[in-house]
């Protein structure tokens, strides 16, 4: 098995009783009506129950013992005569599950107010038969709780993928819109299993053009590729379209010129795309045009795009990632320096994407504090699925339990309780529409995603955008079965290893709330001395601050106060030393090196234990893994068995590049008892990577 299949492999079910129970439910297919949508679930259901159970649904047209009935109640008949109430609240996607009776024989039926519906409640059915779930009295009706659940993709037109590390983009530009790749079918019907029902296809740092005659016909054929399973396509907007491929001398957002030029082109747009979702924009971030190059604000230039989109049903959503070159504030802070005062200015398509900290995915940063700040405004969550700042495609880290961390901190906008995902979901402030994004992990590579786990990331990301009262726990277990085997001897160890993966590359990387310290540029590796670059906030000695006397960022009043941009309770909480809990003491302290925590170690001594701590843990992953041997398929076992190889290398690498250097500030031995760093310092900051993916194009 090279992956290729993802958590859709349907290998047969082990477990005979299971199975003889399935086949007994599942003898017939019935459906009463055709759509392009209906077939793929019929055909995604008889690949499944061939792969599972090895066995073949007569399809049919009226129910028997034994049958499965698939379809919404507008098309069948059969499903209109069951009055399924639930259906009347489950709105375009939700769906209802149920062991009923139907002309007098025992059914299980699949309704749905919309094929698309109707699609995802087979996904979960077929995902009950995978996972071994009892298919008896069922009663299952779920809608999800973020309306636009969105990949971004952030694929070049050349296909180089900026941060990818599973191969080039997808997107064959060049062949299409003449010839259509069967892995876009199958890129589509993962996100469908999953409820992803959005996709940006292009980079945020935008090509404009994507937006001219000869792309917009192979952004066509794609669309109508993904349309079947639900998922629209959504474009990145560059600023200055309308100067680079329009011929105009300005692209001032308040400009009737420039106006006229956006309409026409979403107009044209929706000639090709009568879907289209609508534009994803960063403006005036990391050398992005913008509005502000016109003295215009962020509202300004997103309602140029959503007032033209909003007749067709689009939105935009605007990326809040901002920070200047030219304030010396703390990076923190600039993205609610700059956002907050515009709450309220938005027009009502007009999404703001946050990202789930305030400075850049790191592996571990406090929720942003736009979340809860901007209540007139639907706010996105983006989360980053590509591994960046985690080890890129090398390194195990499941990263349900970071995104859970940011869904579940608590704002206290509106008093206790006011989660981060109730401000996404909308349901805090009442808003009517929202949306989640996450930064794609997927690339050409056979296996999507470069590590057999990076699967689980864009999994676990779908399932959360779906439903994000998901344990991060539950996501594993499903995932684990799905992709590997529902044998407990694997499901324990592997389950083990993903859940305290993401924790374990925290204490490898960045300890008690370190952040920013990697390499410069490509982001391969520890790089704590990184200084002297065109911007401060580019450098790693900015936000660790190490000096003879202590290492941290204050960030309470006595430093940034980026704090107080939190709501009261949350300031209690972080502000206060003695409540600040330790897994973000350095992100908002700059503390002495001899500061007791509270095991009774000092500062130095617990971050020395950290980093080989975290280390050691690389390698008790790789002794949990080897326990799935014989048990999992070979290819996939020695595939992750090399990477867990290198995950340990370069968990050693970062905790003896980090100690060597922060050693030159704190001035103390290396603990007792834990082994010496094997080089000095400047063996590590030698070191170079030509070959490390994702320098930055050139902006
Ligand atoms: C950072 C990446 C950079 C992206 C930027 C963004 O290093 O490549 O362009 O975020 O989100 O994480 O715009």
């Amino acid at each position: 098995d090279d992956g290729y299949e993802l958590w859709l492999s349907y290998r047969p079910l082990a477990d005979a009783t299971v199975v003889k129970r399935y086949k007994a439910a599942l003898q017939t297919l019935v459906t009463e009506y055709e759509s392009p949508t209906l077939t793929l679930a019929t055909h995604e259901i008889t690949r499944a129950t061939a792969g599972l159970l090895k066995t073949s649904l007569v399809r049919a047209k009226t129910p028997a013992q034994g049958s499965l009935l698939l379809g919404t109640p507008r098309q069948s008949p059969l499903i209109a005569s069951l009055n399924l109430a639930s259906l009347a609240t489950l709105g375009d996607e939700g769906f209802v599950i149920v062991n009923t009776t139907v002309k007098g024989k025992p059914c299980i039926v699949i309704a749905a107010n919309t094929d698309v519906g109707m699609l995802y409640g087979t996904f979960h059915f077929i995902r009950l038969l995978q996972t071994q779930q009892s298919i008896q009295n069922l009663s299952v009706a779920q809608a999800p709780v973020i309306q636009r659940r969105i990949l971004n993709h952030w694929d070049n037109l050349d296909r180089t993928v900026e941060r990818g590390y599973a191969g080039f983009s997808l997107w064959d530009w060049h062949k299409l819109p003449d010839y259509i790749d069967p892995r876009y079918h199958a890129y589509a019907r993962a996100n469908a299993s999953i409820g992803i029902n959005g996709t940006v296809l292009t980079n945020v740092n935008a090509n404009a053009q994507i937006l001219t005659e000869p792309y917009l016909r192979k952004v066509k054929a794609l669309a109508d590729v993904f349309r079947p399973y639900g998922l629209k396509v959504y474009l990145t907007a560059r600023f200055s379209a309308p100067v680079e491929i329009g011929g105009l001398s300005t692209a001032d957002p308040l400009d009737p010129a420039v106006k006229a030029w956006w309409k026409k082109k979403i107009d044209e747009i929706y000639t090709y795309v009568p879907d289209f979702g609508g534009f994803c924009v960063k403006a005036n971030s990391e050398g992005q045009p913008g509005p502000q190059n016109y003295n215009r604000s962020h509202a300004d230039g997103a309602n140029l795009f959503a007032e033209m989109l909003a007749p067709h049903g689009g939105i935009v959503m605007w990326r809040a990632f901002v920070y200047s070159n030219e304030t010396p504030d703390d990076r923190a802070k600039q993205a609610y320096t700059e956002f907050k005062p515009l709450d309220g200015k938005f027009n009502s398509n007009a999404l703001v994407q946050v990202k789930n900290g305030a400075i850049d995915f790191q592996p571990r940063e406090p929720f942003h504090p736009l979340f809860g700040a901007m209540p007139k405004t639907p706010l996105m969550l983006e989360f980053q699925l590509t591994q960046e700042y985690l080890g890129f495609a090398t390194h195990l880290v499941y990263l349900a339990p970071l995104f859970k961390e940011t869904l579940d901190a608590d704002t206290y906008a509106k008093g206790k309780g006011s989660q981060v995902s109730k401000v996404v979901d909308g349901s805090l402030d009442h808003h009517t529409v929202s949306a989640m994004a996450g930064v794609a992990n997927i690339g050409n590579d056979r296996n999507w995603c470069g590590h057999p786990f990076g699967q689980a990331n864009w999994y676990a990301y779908g399932r959360l955008a779906w439903n994000h009262a998901l344990t991060a726990e539950a996501i594993a277990d499903e995932w684990i079965r799905m992709t590997f085997s529902n044998d407990p001897s694997v499901i324990t160890p592997v389950k083990a290893m993903m859940l305290s993966s993401r924790e374990i590359a925290v204490q490898y990387m960045t300890p008690l709330g370190l952040h920013h310290i990697m390499g410069y540029n490509h982001h391969y590796g520890p790089g704590p001395w990184i200084r002297d670059k065109p911007r401060a906030d580019w450098t790693s000695v900015y936000y660790h601050q190490a000096d003879s006397l202590g290492v941290g960022f204050d960030r309470t009043k006595t430093g940034s106060d980026a704090l107080s941009q939190y709501a009261q309770p949350v300031q209690d909480l972080y502000g206060p030393l003695a409540n600040c809990p330790e897994k973000y003491l350095l992100w908002f302290h700059h503390l002495p090196w001899d500061h007791k925590l509270k095991s009774g170690k000092s500062l130095w001594d617990e971050i020395c234990f950290a980093y080989y701590h975290g280390a050691d843990s690389a390698r008790w992953m790789q002794q949990q893994w080897n326990l799935t041997e014989h048990k999992v398929d070979d290819e996939q076992f020695q595939h992750v068995k090399s990477l867990l190889a290198i995950q340990h290398q370069e968990a050693v690498w970062w905790r003896n590049a980090c100690v060597v250097y922060f050693q030159t500030f704190s001035r103390q031995p290396i603990p007792a008892g834990l082994e010496k760093p094997d080089h000095t310092l400047p063996y590590y900051e030698g070191l170079e990577f030509p070959f490390a993916p994702g320098i930055r194009p050139k902006w």
